[in-house]
């Protein structure tokens, strides 16, 4: 006998016969079929009952299984929690399909629907992936504050904030406290907001997102890095395909296996392919979102979903990236999955006079990096790390089309409520 809750997402009645169903955290709606002259009690409670009524039955398992919509189970007690005050604004049995703007503004009432739901279940599953990853691989879990006095993403992307008598920042990245704390610990992980206020609308940016983030020390080279970020994403991938079965298959996603090591491919052969496709790019510059998608397209055409650009060129990334000894390109690298850079990351700095000239060539003031660049004068060892994005993962995962989808509460441009 089992005591299962949720709330009615639908409900229809064949004959004498009154369908119920009902989805709490469940994949698969349990089923109830109350017979008006057989299950007398329980009929007259069910009957009057409002979609969207939160109620609880014990019950067992049917013996036969007839309905094709979900788990079907023989009732013995019903009890109500709460009615409806109102009908609901939004159809969460999903045979309406909701526009994408109202499915943002009710997505805390439309998770109700197990498809709907089937994503944040997803989501919880690829940050419960990444813990049990990083534990078995001697990551230690930190967290950082979000309360900043500098950047470290650039100026343009900062959101303001009055912190007492001086100006403060919301974090954009935990980036500067994650390479400090290679001062004392080997290698450490963080699973973070990044608040960005980045102005535009697209279908890929949110102006709060999460992050996993990474920093690693005692490495060789930026290949370490590589190897991290790729068996990362293949054992989230790997998780989910084996854990979320029925929410994969709601969602209709097929997840195929994909094994490490994943295509290195150097930002100058990226921008050869391009090229030779007709597609303008610059050398020193940071693909543009046109052409990293036809990349995608390029790669994907040689079956490589998921494959890293690497040496990016120093005219194009944030200060902290090692550059080589040309001066020209750096130790940066995106990993892109399906056309999307869902990750990027690289080796750093850890030289601090390097360190100081590379500010300076930024345009940026050491003296503004002050509690930052302390952290390398006491023997910090080579280091490098990566921020992986939850959303734009989750999006190329799951085919969704825009990565709003990925994330419970929007904010972006226009959305600071609900
Ligand atoms: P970057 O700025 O590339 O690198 O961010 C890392 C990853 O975070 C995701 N991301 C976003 N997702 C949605 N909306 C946004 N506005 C947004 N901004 C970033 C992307 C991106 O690949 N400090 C470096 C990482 C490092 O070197 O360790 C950084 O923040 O998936």
């Amino acid at each position: 006998m089992s005591r299962l809750c949720g709330w009615i997402i639908r409900k229809a009645r064949v004959g004498k016969v009154l369908i119920v169903e009902i989805c709490g955290n469940n994949s698969k709606p349990y089923v109830l079929a109350l017979r008006e002259d057989r299950d007398k009690e329980l009929y007259s409670i069910a009957e009057p009952l409002d979609i969207g009524s939160a109620i609880c039955f014990e019950g067992t398992l049917a013996p036969e299984q007839k309905s094709r919509r979900g788990t079907e189970y023989v009732a013995t007690k019903i009890e109500v929690y709460s009615k409806p005050i109102e009908p609901l604004p939004v159809d969460i049995a999903g045979k309406v399909p909701a526009l994408l703007d109202t499915r943002i503004k009710y997505r805390w009432l439309l998770a109700r629907n197990p498809v709907e739901k089937a994503i944040f279940k997803i989501r919880a599953g690829v940050l419960k992936a990444a813990r049990e990853y990083f534990e078995k691989n001697g990551f230690i879990e930190v967290q950082t504050p979000k309360i900043v006095a500098a950047g470290a993403e650039g100026g343009a992307t900062l959101f303001k904030l009055q912190y007492f008598e001086r100006d403060a920042y919301l974090s954009q990245s935990p980036q500067l406290y994650k390479q400090m704390l290679i001062s004392s610990f080997e290698r450490i992980y963080e699973i973070t907001p990044y608040f960005r206020a980045e102005k535009f609308n697209t279908t890929r940016h949110l102006n709060e997102s999460w992050g996993i983030d990474v920093e690693q020390g005692f490495i060789n080279g930026v290949e370490d890095i590589l190897q991290t970020a790729e068996n990362l994403v293949a054992y989230i991938l790997d998780y989910v395909r084996a854990n979320y079965k029925d929410e994969l298959e709601v969602l209709g996603v097929d997840l195929p296996k994909l094994t490490p090591p994943f295509k290195r491919l150097k930002f100058t052969e990226a921008v050869d392919i391009l090229r030779s496709e007709g597609v303008e790019v610059s050398e020193l510059e940071d693909l543009s979102d046109a052409a990293e998608k036809k990349l995608g397209e390029i790669m994907a055409e040689k079956k490589h979903e998921l494959y890293f650009i690497v040496g990016f060129p120093w005219t194009s990334t944030a200060f902290y990236y090692m550059r080589e000894e040309d001066g020209v390109y750096t130790r940066k690298f995106d990993l892109d999955y399906k056309g999307l850079e869902i990750a990027s990351g690289g080796q750093r700095e850890h030289r601090y006079r390097n360190l100081v000239e590379a500010l300076r060539n930024k345009g940026l003031n050491p003296e503004d990096f002050e509690f930052y660049l302390e952290a390398f004068k006491y023997g910090i060892p080579p280091h490098g790390g990566f921020g992986l994005g939850v959303e734009r993962l989750l999006m190329k995962m799951l085919n969704l089309e825009n990565i709003r989808e990925a994330i419970l509460f929007v904010r972006d441009r226009t959305r600071i409520v609900p």
